[in-house]
């Protein structure tokens, strides 16, 4: 099984990614940890992407591309994959249909969670301070003020993905403004009980 799982950012996509994960035993491909493990390891991709990552905007398409590009060829994404951020621009998505095509695959599911901006401000905020109590690190993105530009971004460049994917008779919506567990009881409900 091949998914995308779109939303604005705290939507929850990581949060439903690893339940999924776990429910069908196929890897989670988030491309924020991914960026984000560059960045902690300052390799070259982290080294480009940390100052655009903490400033809330999207990392170049050539950049996301090339890792996706690279880890859909792993082993373990055999019998299928969970697309977690990406694709984030219609460059992206149009390079998701390319690297699917040449291998022979077709995407099974896009999922929308939809969350209002006002409580997804709200989750962000908390899981700082979380994570802060808890005397961990903090991500650097996860303040109000980087939080408004990364909402900006999306608006601009990933929301237009909606119109992409529901042109392609793909998209299901899903309330992502439920709880963790209904979202995802709403979400298995769109996929089949099990992967071959
Ligand atoms: P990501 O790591 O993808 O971050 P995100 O969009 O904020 O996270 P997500 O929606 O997964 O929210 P989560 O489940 O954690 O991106 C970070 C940055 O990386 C981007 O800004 C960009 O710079 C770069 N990047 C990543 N992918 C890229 C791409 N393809 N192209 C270019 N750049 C890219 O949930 C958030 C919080 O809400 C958690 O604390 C969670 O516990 C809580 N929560 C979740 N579901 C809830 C629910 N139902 N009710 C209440 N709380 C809930």
């Amino acid at each position: 099984m091949r998914l995308i799982l779109l939303g604005p950012p705290g939507a929850g996509k990581g949060t439903q990614a690893q339940r999924l994960v776990e429910k069908y035993a196929i890897p989670q491909l988030s491309t924020g940890d991914m960026l984000r493990a560059a960045v902690a390891a300052q390799t070259p991709v982290g080294q480009k992407a940390k100052a655009v990552m903490n400033a809330g905007e999207l990392v170049s398409d050539e950049i996301v591309n090339a890792i996706v590009a690279e880890r859909i060829d792993q082993p373990d994404c055999a019998r299928g994959f969970i697309l977690d951020g990406y694709p984030r621009t219609l460059a992206q998505a149009d390079a998701v249909e390319l690297m699917l095509e040449k291998r022979g695959l077709q995407l099974d599911a896009v999922i929308e969670l939809l969350v209002d901006d006002r409580a997804l401000v709200g989750r962000i905020v908390r899981r700082a301070e979380e994570a802060k109590a808890a005397g961990e690190a903090v991500r650097k993105d996860d303040n109000p003020e980087v939080f408004e530009e990364r909402l900006r971004e999306y608006y601009k460049k990933t929301a237009p993905l909606t119109g992409y994917y529901h042109a392609r008779k793909m998209l299901r919506g899903v309330d992502g403004m439920a709880s963790m567990d209904e979202v995802t009881a709403q979400i298995e409900a769109l996929l089949p009980e099990t992967v071959g």
